[in-house]
């Protein structure tokens, strides 16, 4: 197969590790702190982890290890959306485990965590790894988002265990592959097998984070990958001075994404879904604060501009949120009902009559692309896919009508031209800029040495990221210390908390600091493609979210 040719330089890459785990591998070492608890429901969580809860926090030091070099089996498995640096992950665990011991396997389970129930894999070799190394994309083994939730289910994972004689399992996913990850660990032990499992931070929605975990991996070049997309845009519409371009942006419902973009880019308007729940605002206070730009930009004959929106925003809005929960519970309670009527304007209908009025009202005032977009396919937790409710063309035809009535009223003589753009796909899987390659391939390596360690139970972490990569620390965190019970389809789960845009936090408070300028003036940033090669400063720069929650 013919490649092109930064493919070809990518595959000569070396990522950069941490330190310790650049030397010698018999000597690393790995060093215990105390028991860990989490982060709240401490004994709800003891209680249903009654075999790994209260470990403690793993890290690495210089010193002798006699267990690093024995030969290992591992399975690894790519769960949920993919995200740049997946491939990397896999080849740091397969280089960790090749230099513990060249008889040492890892296996790939194919297409997901369904991949380990029905027991379908491939056994990675030199050739395979190399073919992926430092590039974007899932395609190696592929993902899924099968969810191993039943006991036939576990059974069949453990099953599949013991048949490929695994000392491990390494699980690359989100918050709810990672919570697996912890329900699997305990169930393996719970069984008196010695399996491991171990944990990665993947997303691009960036809400795989704490205290331990920096970072979710995707997240710097998905951002980065948007951004310029972004500053092109925003070149083209101060060169032409006649779109208002409307963004959404990928993150589910998160606004990282977005507002790490809003920083590089510095647009004129950016929504923030956390801050439109907490302030309570609604879809027409949403609109007059984009109109509001749109008018004064347009007094100083500025007819152009750009408004991100994340894709999460229309559940957050708290009247969208209470007609999405109903016909959320209506899809899952009535779903052979509803199947049989195929006709929209009968769904809306049988909708109509069993909908609270209240949204009743709103879902007969919403475009009925918008009404057929929220009558969707649920995803299999039984949430609407907000990647395909189409929230910026919403935004646009309320704001035409806002702009109409403030025209009519004499308080406004612009023109508005409005386009709309998705940014999602685009960016999931980019080559990983050379933070993603470097951060992905020690998440794999230390996944390695946390089970050539023995441990079980945990996630792989690296920390200290706004440092060289040689200063990175190593380690890894017991999956239930990030966990609490949350309500889920009626009953109470532990689940690992998702982290959101928190308000007092410094990336939201910098960008709250600056949006009025950037409202009315033109200030937009370009930043360009992402450069794997040339200075650092230009290619290892970590995402400005990731700065300023650590200056
Ligand atoms: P993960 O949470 O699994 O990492 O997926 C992230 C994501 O890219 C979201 O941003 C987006 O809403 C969703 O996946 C889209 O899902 P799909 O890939 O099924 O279209």
């Amino acid at each position: 197969m013919e490649i092109s040719a930064l493919q070809k330089a990518r595959y000569q890459y070396q990522p950069k590790l941490p330190g310790i785990l650049s030397g010698k591998i018999e000597e690393i070492a790995l060093s215990l702190g105390e028991a860990a608890k989490s982060i709240a429901d401490d004994t709800a969580l003891a209680d249903l982890f009654k075999h790994t809860y209260g470990k403690p926090i793993a890290s690495f030091v210089k010193g002798k290890n006699n267990k690093i070099s024995r030969p290992l089996t591992a399975g690894v498995i790519l769960s949920g959306g993919q995200a740049p640096g997946g491939h990397n992950v896999i080849a740091g665990l397969y280089d960790g485990l090749k230099k513990g011991n060249s008889a040492s396997k890892l296996l790939g389970f194919l297409g997901g965590p369904s991949g380990l129930v029905e027991d379908k894999c491939l056994e990675f070799t030199d050739a395979i790894i190399d073919d992926y190394r430092n590039t974007g994309g899932f395609d190696i083994i592929g993902s899924g988002r099968t969810k191993i939730e039943t006991p036939e289910q576990f059974a069949a994972s453990l099953e599949t265990a013991k048949k490929r004689n695994l000392d491990a399992v390494v699980i690359i996913g989100g918050d709810d592959s990672n919570t697996n990850a912890a329900l699997l660990a305990e169930y393996f032990t719970a069984q008196g097998s010695s399996v491991q499992v171990i944990g990665c931070p993947k997303t691009i929605d960036g809400d795989l984070k704490n205290e331990y975990i920096e970072a979710s991996f995707g997240f710097d070049t998905a951002a980065k990958t948007y951004s310029e997309l972004i500053g092109n845009i925003e070149r083209d519409a101060a060169s032409a001075r006649k779109y208002w371009h409307f963004i959404k942006l990928m993150g589910r419902s998160a606004s990282h994404i977005t507002l790490e973009c809003a920083l590089q880019c510095r647009p004129n308007v950016c929504l923030v879904s956390e801050e439109v729940e907490t302030k309570k605002l609604s879809m027409d206070q949403i609109v007059e604060q984009i109109c509001s730009s749109i008018v004064r930009r347009a007094a100083n004959k500025n007819n152009f501009g750009v408004v991100l929106v994340p894709e999460g925003l229309i559940e957050f809005v708290p009247e969208m949120k209470k007609l999405i929960k109903e016909l959320n519970d209506l899809m899952a309670d009535h779903s052979d009902e509803i199947s049989k009527i195929t006709n929209f304007i009968d769904q809306v209908y049988w909708m109509d009559r069993h909908l609270s009025i209240e949204s009743s009202t709103l879902f007969k005032t919403l475009p009925p692309e918008i009404a057929r977009q929220l009558l969707a396919d649920r995803d299999p937790h039984g949430n609407v896919q907000v990647s395909r409710i189409e929230t910026e063309r919403l935004l646009i035809g309320m704001v035409e009508k806002k702009l109409k009535e403030l025209k009519n009223a004499g308080d406004y003589n612009g023109k508005f031209s409005p386009l709309a753009h998705f940014f999602g796909y685009e960016g999931r899987c980019a080559f990983p800029s050379n933070f993603d390659a470097d951060y992905c391939y020690s998440l794999g390596f230390t996944a390695f040495v946390l089970i050539a360690s023995g441990l079980t139970g945990y996630i792989s972490s690296v920390r200290n990221l706004t440092a060289s990569a040689d200063k990175w620390i190593p380690g890894g965190i017991p999956l239930t210390m990030m966990m609490n019970m949350e309500r889920r389809h009626g009953s109470s789960k532990p689940v690992i908390k998702k982290a959101l845009v928190e308000l007092d936090g410094k990336p939201f408070k910098t960008f709250a600091g600056e949006r009025e300028k950037w409202s009315v003036e033109t200030c937009y940033h370009f930043p360009g493609a992402i450069q794997y090669y040339g200075p650092p400063e230009v290619c290892d720069q970590p995402t400005k979210t990731l700065v300023l929650e650590h200056s």
